[in-house]
């Protein structure tokens, strides 16, 4: 685990793990644009959380048939049986190139962000959202979601990344200690 200043107020935590075991006030899920669970990262928040954290996905509602939160947005429920206390779903784009996926995941890290903050939490924690199945490249998405965090750090006090897997950890490492 490493940890770094962000910004004056927020510091940035870097660490190999399991998001469904940390304590934070928000994990962020990255889930697809219906919201109703999934493999990866978003499959094991389900289970982790229980069968009550897919009832209050379904009760987000549809912005149109089938999504309820577009590539690029955010969404929040309680955690349930988490340790975190909230869940912050948001939907990063499936990797097309670094000029059209780009705006489309930093989108999904500030809208999360911004939730947070609007919820007037202090600490979250996220995984490497669309480096899963969605095949963006971790060395273009670590230095994109470090910078993205510290542009929308505002009232957060903690911002980690909690990373499967000594591979995708490393990058992440190396991206924070040449932008911080
Ligand atoms: N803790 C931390 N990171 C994890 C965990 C975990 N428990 N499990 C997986 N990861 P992915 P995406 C990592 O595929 O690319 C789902 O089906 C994983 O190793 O979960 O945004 C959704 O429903 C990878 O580094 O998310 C969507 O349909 C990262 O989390 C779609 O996948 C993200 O991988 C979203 O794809």
């Amino acid at each position: 685990m490493e940890r770094y200043a962000l910004t004056e107020t927020c510091t940035l935590v870097v660490q190999e793990g399991d998001l469904t075991k940390v304590a934070v006030d928000a994990v962020v899920n990255a889930a697809n644009e219906r919201m109703l669970g999934g493999g990866g990262v978003d499959g094991a928040i389900h289970r982790a959380a229980g069968p009550e954290l897919v009832e209050a996905c379904r009760e987000v509602p549809e912005v149109r048939p089938g999504v309820r939160c577009p590539t690029g947005a955010a969404r929040i429920t309680p955690g349930f049986a988490l340790p975190a206390a909230h869940v912050i779903h948001t939907v990063g784009p499936v990797y097309d190139s670094a000029a059209t996926s780009a705006p489309l995941l930093r989108s999904a890290y500030a809208a999360s962000l911004g939730l947070a903050c609007e919820h007037g939490l202090a600490s979250v924690a996220f995984p490497a959202i669309s480096c899963g199945v969605f095949g963006y490249p971790l060395g273009e998405a670590a230095p994109l979601s470090i910078a993205t965090c510290r542009e929308h750090a505002e009232s957060l006090t903690e911002i980690q990344f909690v990373l499967f897997g000594e591979a995708t950890h490393r990058v992440w490492s190396v991206a924070a200690k040449e932008i911080l």
